[in-house]
């Protein structure tokens, strides 16, 4: 009997300390946001019935992760329903920003008929939303499995410690015509992080 309730601590013990440290590690398979997909509105509020014109800016997931042999970039990973190289004729925006210490980061890509733009992470050196400083940073836009990954210095981003929690993690996408075409650079489309069917913090692994 007494060995039996033994055996239940430690399958209790092993259950308790595997099961935070599967759930703190951002993959593919257990993102830290999920959005709906279909769900692209024209400036962000009405909704469109067909959405195949869109799928290049459907935000289907986020995550965040680490890897143990470069222990100072945190990757930020965006999957979009289907992901083009190039757009036909608008530009496409796509970005995710997150919280930790009180100031706001933002990862940016933009892809137009030129192809793909530059990887850039932004700061906010006070407390406001507004981004002060920009970098480009190393990425990579995978259209096979539709992925757009970041690749961030963590020391552009306040070297944030191990165990220290990423929150507020929220994608965003949008169409807008492009610099070129002269016409106004308002966001014609968007996918908002509003109706996520997911959203939870990130734990810094190293
Ligand atoms: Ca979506
Ligand atoms: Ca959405």
């Amino acid at each position: 009997m007494k060995i039996k309730i033994v055996g239940i601590f430690v399958c209790m013990l092993l259950i308790t300390t595997i099961l935070p440290m599967t759930a703190l590690a951002g993959d593919p398979e257990n993102p830290e946001f999920v959005d709906k997909i279909r769900d692209v509105k024209l400036f962000g509020v009405f909704i469109i019935p067909f959405q195949m014109e869109y799928k290049y800016v459907d935000i289907v997931a986020a995550w965040l992760h680490e890897e143990s042999v470069t222990p100072d970039y945190l990757s930020v990973s965006l999957q979009i329903r289907d992901l083009e190289a190039k757009t036909e004729s608008l530009e496409a925006i796509y970005s995710v920003d997150w919280a930790w210490n009180n100031h706001l980061i933002l990862v940016v890509l933009h892809i137009n008929p030129d192809g793909i733009g530059t990887f850039d992470v932004g700061r906010s050196l006070d407390y406001n939303d507004d981004i002060e400083e920009w970098i480009t940073c190393d990425g990579m836009v995978d259209v096979e499995q539709n992925i757009i990954t970041w690749s961030v210095p963590k020391e552009f981003i306040g070297n944030p410690p191990k165990g220290a929690t990423i929150e507020n993690i929220y994608p965003l996408t949008s169409l807008r015509f492009t610099d070129a075409s002269g016409m106004p650079l308002m966001d014609l489309f968007k996918d908002l992080s509003l109706n996520a069917k997911t959203s939870k913090e990130y734990v810094i692994q190293y």
